[in-house]
């Protein structure tokens, strides 16, 4: 039988915020293993689209006063513009709330409706009775119910990272209004995911991908593997067949989504969709080290469930942090793609590059921009363009280009020994491995040029040194054509040093040994340009600082409900005498009448306020808060003034003292 061909995806984005390093991570590498695939002669379908759908959306959208729908329009454009800028090419991007997807959905969930995988239950669901409305997912927080750590309502975000099914949560609190929530009755449905135990582990055995993936899988599957409610009372979704009143959970017609955006790529194409999908594939999903549940338990059950063909491979990225912290928009630990790297004019590939070269795959990278500054310079600057730059440099001057000759076989089986490493790297999704072993080579090129010396040797024996030079650019032709994956902006601009006129992603990788000819070649320009040390300080400057502002953010008062902020007492007061404290320059202590009686306050007022300037006023005075003792004297009340000058409130309209603030 042929060998299917391959359709790589990543986990789809979704639309209620911008690009940042997290995603790049799981979207870079994708887009190297599809270039590399491609350019060894594979035939490759890069699919991938926006998650439209789910409570972070709603959520987003309510608080942005806009439908979901025009908020992931907006996310969506950003996203298909921002990968394109990073050189990350699908061959199509849709949306998991285009009418493609909502039909496969539907699809989808008929046949397992059809085949008995789904059965109806009763859940007892969070419900707002201020907002009244059923909670799902995100719209409630809360406990839990595993590890006791604070949770959103389908997953313990911050702790053990267990999915939450509707209902488990603790102490569940509605995130729109602060209201304590309530559970009550009603019906939903449910997947049957613990009847495919059976037929999931022996599949997990032989699915190809990282080890990461497969073994947290294997795990989970072992330790407990129950149903997943996959309804929710929301308008926005797919709707449930036969249901109106209930959409499928995100996370059913999300994974669709690739099915779909595949069948989108097909009608555009004239391609037949089935073939990627039913019976043998190569489908092979990119997605972070955080949705393996998901993709390695939850995904395939549906599939098989429904009568489609298994994932081939799934390889999932590790951990992200930033500065040694996890990583966090919330907290500021974070780099925008667009704002923090691509509209300060950085290139695309030296991100692509250190994403790429930092660690393995599945390992934590930990992002700094000192390190990133580091590496470009001493790797890709220093290394590689270095050796590019002074080999043309010396060819342009003394033979105007590559020179005659043949390339010494020894070059040849060099180049040789790297490319099949770097095949067996990119076949293993060792993406680190593979650069760097191109690296190795351009080190050798470097090594290779100090110790010939052809600017020596040209003065002895200059045959000798027009083989070194066609030798060193048979080299970088190499590095160009191996490098394209990982830099495909720099290895285009590589290739046209070498004289070349077309596109180098159009030429297979197997020509890095298929011997240059000599032609004229131009004065050559640096090809990469050092971070300059301000620069890095510049950008690190800028982390730091939102860093800085999300902690003065996250120090500032919790949300209070409107009930815990009525348990306040705040009234109108008359300021009736004010003297100074002894013993103190800063505190007065006034007697203010407040309608039912009379106060004594102590207010650190005295800098600001001759006593006398504040008899007579009217005030605004909190009076029920526990009496305290200051300096002695005991202050029953609070008077509220504005800043550090204590500016005081005074009541805009006369009013009687005691009148009720609300
Ligand atoms: N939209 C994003 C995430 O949880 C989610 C991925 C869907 S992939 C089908 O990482
Ligand atoms: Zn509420």
């Amino acid at each position: 039988m042929d060998t299917p061909p391959l359709l790589v995806t990543c986990g789809l984005p979704y639309t209620n915020g911008p690009c940042h390093l997290g995603h790049l991570r799981t979207y870079v590498p994708a887009d190297a293993f599809v270039r590399y695939m491609r350019r060894t002669g594979e035939e490759v379908v890069f699919v991938c689209g926006s998650d439209n759908h789910g409570t972070p959306i709603v959520v987003s959208a309510e608080q942005a006063g806009v439908s979901p729908r025009s908020l992931s329009e907006k996310y969506h454009g950003h996203f298909d513009t921002t990968f394109k800028r990073m050189d990350v090419i699908f061959d199509h991007f849709g949306m998991t709330d285009d009418p493609t997807n909502h039909q496969r959905t539907t699809a989808i969930v008929e046949s397992l409706i059809k085949e008995g995988y789904v059965y109806r239950q009763v859940v007892h669901q969070a419900y707002c009775t201020k907002c009244k409305r059923f909670l799902p997912d995100r719209y409630v927080e809360g406990i839990c119910p595993h590890c006791g750590t604070p949770a959103r309502g389908d997953e313990c975000d911050q702790g053990c990272g267990k999915h939450l099914e509707p209902g488990e949560i603790k102490e569940p609190v509605c995130k729109v209004c602060g209201t304590k929530a309530v559970f009550r009755d009603q019906e939903h449905y449910f997947f049957r995911l613990s009847g495919f135990k059976d037929f999931l582990l022996p599949y997990l055995d032989t699915v190809k991908g990282t080890t990461n993936a497969k073994n947290y899988a294997i795990g989970w599957i072992k330790e407990d593997l129950h149903d997943w409610c996959i309804t929710r009372t929301l308008d926005w979704g797919v709707k449930f067949p036969g249901r109106d009143d209930l959409v499928v959970y995100v996370w059913v017609d999300a994974p669709v989504g690739y099915i779909a955006f595949t069948e989108e790529w097909a009608q555009k194409t004239g391609k037949d969709w089935k073939r990627y999908w039913c019976k043998e594939n190569r489908v092979t999903h990119f997605i972070g080290g955080d949705i393996i549940y998901h993709h390695c338990i939850f995904w395939p059950a549906l599939l098989k469930g429904a009568g489609y063909g298994m994932p081939y491979s799934i390889v999932a990225s590790g951990m992200l942090k930033v500065d040694d912290h996890k990583f966090s928009k919330t907290r500021g630990y974070v780099v925008w793609t667009n704002e923090d790297y691509l509209d300060r004019g950085l290139p695309a590939d030296y991100l692509r590059y250190y994403l790429l070269s930092y660690t393995s795959h599945t390992k934590e990278l930990n992002f700094s921009w000192k390190v990133f500054g580091e590496r470009i310079n001493n790797e890709v600057v220093n290394i590689l363009g270095n050796f590019v730059y002074r080999t043309l440099f010396f060819a342009h001057k003394e033979f105007g280009g590559v020179p005659e000759g043949e390339v010494d076989p020894a070059i040849t089986a060099e180049i040789e020994k790297w490319q099949k490493a770097v095949d067996d790297f990119m076949q293993e999704y060792e993406f680190k491995g593979a650069v760097d072993a191109v690296m190795s080579l351009a080190a050798f090129g470097n090594t290779y040029m100090q110790n010939n010396a052809p600017w020596k040797l040209v003065k002895t024996d200059r045959a000798a040194a027009a083989t070194v030079i066609k030798n060193s650019i048979q080299l970088i032709k190499a590095l160009a054509l191996l490098i394209e994956p990982i830099m495909p902006a720099k290895s285009q601009e590589c290739w046209a040093m070498l004289g070349y006129a077309d596109a180098i992603a159009s030429h297979p990788i197997s020509e890095v040994t298929q011997e240059i000819i000599p032609i004229r070649i131009p004065a050559p320009k640096p090809l990469f340009v050092k971070m300059d040390d301000q620069q890095i300080a510049g950008l690190d400057a800028l982390l730091q600082k939102r860093v800085s502002e999300a902690n003065k953010r996250m120090e500032k008062t919790p949300i209070v409900s409107i009930e815990e902020f009525q348990k306040l007492e705040i009234k109108t007061g008359r300021v009736l005498a004010a003297e100074p404290v002894p013993k103190s320059n800063k505190l007065l202590r006034l007697q203010v009448d407040i309608g039912s009686e009379q106060r004594q306050i102590v207010a650190g007022m005295q800098q600001f306020y001759k006593p006398e300037e504040l008899v007579g006023r009217d005030v605004v005075v909190v009076t029920n808060l526990a009496p305290v003792k200051i300096f002695g004297v005991e202050s029953n009340g609070m008077i509220l003034a504005a800043g550090d000058a204590a500016s005081l409130l005074v009541p805009f309209k006369p009013v009687e003292p005691g009148t009720k603030i609300k």
